[in-house]
């Protein structure tokens, strides 16, 4: 037989008010489309059957109000309201106008309060609330209790499932039993209820078992009763009221957020009509709470957020600045675990795996790994009911562990942290068996369902869960992998970094071993050229003996120098050069008559221009000179009429060295290869060399961050270009 569900009621659209006022409902004009059939009761002279289709304006009971009622008929604003004490018969009344969609809702219901409630006792409840620091539903629960005076006042929490659990109760009447801590199935406020209860956020029963007023009326559609507040509640929750021992309710909607966080439920065993009024009241103190718990809540949010940014901070400064930071981690298993809550920790890095806490052994551990890399999404897969959920991955850990969030860091390197939870066996207490009854409505001959008649605390054992993991572990996890991920790409760069040091001062070493054999040849034949002069003239003038032998001194003193830096090079682990002005006037000239010696060249016509100091390592700049001029008076001296110019001159951010020549050029296809080693142009051959200048050259600007630019034509000459900084 075809059951109805609980969701499927139609609550807002049941047409009935519950017999402690009366409704009117009218179109924009005023016409009255519908009417409770209590109206007579309430007010006397008018036949009820006529009143359909009259305007409302006629029936004179508004008389005192038709001018604020037209006004707002035709104001432009949507969803009003407006409510106030008016007489109606004698008898004092909440009146309240409101608009949905196109209709009027003229709402009396009988005020029950005899004096104003005064201002301070709500400033006073609100200053209480606002000093309370952990028990905010507590509280609340004492201070409507104390204002509305009924038998119970519970504040009811909605779980992820939609089912609900007493968070805070307090009770007028000892002999009641208490709910707190008893969980409520999601039927019993089931989902159209809660959906209608984020929009109107009080309804009240004053008497379950008054006959409520019915509706009548000729509107086409059935009328929407949502935001009536003397609308009767759905006749199967009444039932459910009775069932469990009440005849009157009044319930709040938590908000916050947005989203329908609980209910402040309110019963008591006679019946019992809250006046408007303290149901405002309380609704405000309800609300008023929900902020503070909000705030209290965020309080804490962010003093956890404190907390992983203490320890993301430790794990910065003490573990991923390490070079092997696998071993520092460790010792930080124990804060990874407690941060989350959980029983164990496995941190695995390349082939390590520690363990720490309540976990599975290490070889397990491995065998699942598969299984977890497989149903993580993003590096991340946490679950609370592995039996459940995942009974493959279950089957290999063991049913002792239920909870497991694990944590990818970087698959290469298999570094990955795995959080472990164990099983825990709860007991869950409901208020009554969570069962639905269903009988048989013979009128339309379908199981209809029906509220438990027992709220007896029913004990149900929850196995094969672990608790959950909250949105703000699930956030720690994502911090600390993310933390993990940068702190492992830095360490990568690091090496990366090193290389290079290496690299470069591999250059540095290299540059010294060619200068050795090559740059020595230099000095050396320096000292050669002159020793042989003087072998050969046997009568030597004074001035040439002295110019030989300063030649040669001056040779020695070079070889000196440059050996020394090789062997300082070669002690110290780093090679940190000096960088000093260095005066290019005092070595241009000499280098210039040691070439022209060197390579049979006394013919070039060496122009120097100004010689401006540089920045930069001495021996280098010497070298680097020594090789750009030589080459620029070797390649030249077989030209008709061969010119050298260097010349120097300070612009804005350095000092600019040209040095051009009239030489035999290079081909521009072959510019491109002129600083590789032993690379020699195709026609340099007659000349002496061994491609090895340029390639020391390019080694120097690299290291003394020189800009080098050549320019050349073949058979036309070279211009070099030097750019130092300042
Ligand atoms: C509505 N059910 C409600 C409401 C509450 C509860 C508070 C809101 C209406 C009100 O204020 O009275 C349930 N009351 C509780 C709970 C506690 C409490 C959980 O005191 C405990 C703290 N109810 C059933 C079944 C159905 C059902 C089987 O048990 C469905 C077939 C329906 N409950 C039901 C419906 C409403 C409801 C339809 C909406 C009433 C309405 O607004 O018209």
């Amino acid at each position: 037989m075809e059951k109805i569900n609980c969701e499927d009621e139609r609550i807002q659209f049941l047409g009935q008010v519950q017999a402690i006022g009366f409704l009117l409902v009218t179109d924009s004009s005023g016409k009255i489309l519908a009417v409770s059939d209590n109206f007579d009761q309430f007010v006397q002279g008018i036949d009820l059957s006529t009143i359909i289709d009259r305007n409302i304006a006629e029936l004179n009971l508004l008389d005192l109000h038709g001018k604020i009622i037209s006004e707002f008929i035709h104001s432009t604003v949507t969803e009003r309201k407006s409510a106030q004490l008016v007489e109606v018969a004698d008898q004092s009344m909440h009146f309240t106008l409101s608009q949905l969609n196109d209709l009027y809702y003229f709402e009396f219901e009988r005020c029950t309060r005899k004096e104003k409630l005064p201002l301070s006792v709500f400033n006073n409840r609100m200053m209480e609330l606002q000093y309370e620091k952990e028990h905010v539903w507590q509280l609340l629960s004492k201070v409507i209790s104390e204002n509305l005076l009924v038998d119970r006042v519970m504040v009811y929490q909605f779980n992820e499932d939609s089912s609900g659990v007493v968070v805070a109760e307090t009770l007028l009447s000892p002999e009641l039993d208490s709910y707190l801590g008893l969980n409520y199935p999601e039927f019993d406020i089931p989902k159209q209820a809660r959906e209608l209860y984020k929009r109107k956020h009080v309804r009240f029963i004053a008497d379950v078992n008054q006959t409520p007023a019915r509706l009548i009326s000729n509107a086409q559609h059935d009328i929407d009763l949502s935001t009536i507040s003397i609308r009767s509640l759905s006749p199967i929750h009444l039932q459910y009221i009775r069932n469990a021992g009440f005849e009157s309710s009044i319930s709040f909607s938590i908000m916050i957020n947005g989203k329908l966080w609980g209910l402040i439920c309110c019963q008591h065993r006679t019946p019992l009509h809250i006046d408007r009024e303290s149901r405002t009241f309380a609704l405000m103190l309800t609300n008023f709470a929900a902020n503070r718990f909000q705030q209290l809540k965020d309080k804490k949010r962010i003093q956890y957020l404190q907390e992983v940014q203490e320890l993301v901070l430790l794990l910065k400064e003490k573990v991923l600045l390490k070079s092997n930071f696998f071993p520092e981690l460790k010792q930080y298993a124990s804060h990874l675990q407690e941060m989350l809550g959980a029983d164990g920790i496995a941190i695995g890095f390349d082939d390590g795996i520690h363990l720490e806490g309540t976990t599975i052994d290490k070889e397990v551990l491995r065998s699942v790994l598969p299984l977890l890399r497989e149903q993580a999404k993003d590096g991340l897969f946490t679950d609370n009911s592995l039996s459940n959920h995942h009974p493959a991955i279950s089957a290999v850990i063991g049913s002792q562990f239920q909870g497991i969030a694990f944590s990818e860091i970087d698959e290469n390197r298999s570094f990955f942290i795995i959080w472990f939870r164990k099983e825990i066996l709860l007991d869950r207490n409901w208020a009554g068996k969570p069962e639905k009854f269903y009988e048989l409505d013979k009128e339309i001959n379908k199981l209809k369902p029906s509220p438990r008649t027992s709220f007896n605390s029913w004990r149900e054992q929850v196995s094969g869960t672990s608790p959950k993991w909250t949105n703000r572990q699930l956030l720690f996890i994502e911090r600390i992998k993310h933390v993990l991920r940068e702190g492992l790409i830095n360490k990568a760069t690091e090496i990366d970094n090193l290389n290079k040091q290496l690299i470069e001062r591999n250059n540095a070493l290299d540059t010294y071993a060619y200068t050795i054999s090559h740059d020595l040849k230099n000095p050396l034949s320096a000292i050669k050229l002159s020793t042989e002069f003087l072998q050969f003239k046997r009568e030597v003038k004074p001035e040439a003996m002295a110019k030989m032998t300063k030649n040669i001194l001056d040779s020695v003193d070079i070889i000196l120098n440059m050996l020394d830096k090789i062997h300082q090079f070669s002690k110290a682990s780093a090679f940190n050069f000096d960088v000093e002005t260095v005066e290019t006037e005092n070595f241009i000239q000499e280098i210039v008559d040691m070439s022209k010696h060197r390579f049979q060249a006394l013919h070039v016509d060496v122009q120097l221009g100004d010689l401006v100091p540089v920045k930069g390592e001495r021996t280098l700049i010497y070298q680097l000179f020594l090789n750009l001029v030589g080459n620029a008076i070797k390649y030249s001296s077989k030209s008709p009429n061969p010119v050298v110019q260097v010349s120097s001159a300070k612009t804005n951010n350095g000092t600019i060295y040209t040095i051009q020549d009239n030489g035999i050029g290079m081909a521009e296809e072959e510019l491109e290869t002129v600083f590789e080693i032993f690379k020699r142009m195709s026609n340099s051959t007659n000349f002496d060399g061994s491609g090895v200048g340029m390639a020391i050259v390019k080694r120097i600007t690299d290291k003394l961050g020189i800009d080098i630019s050549i320019k050349s034509k073949l058979g036309e000459g070279t211009t070099i270009r030097l750019m130092f900084q300042d």
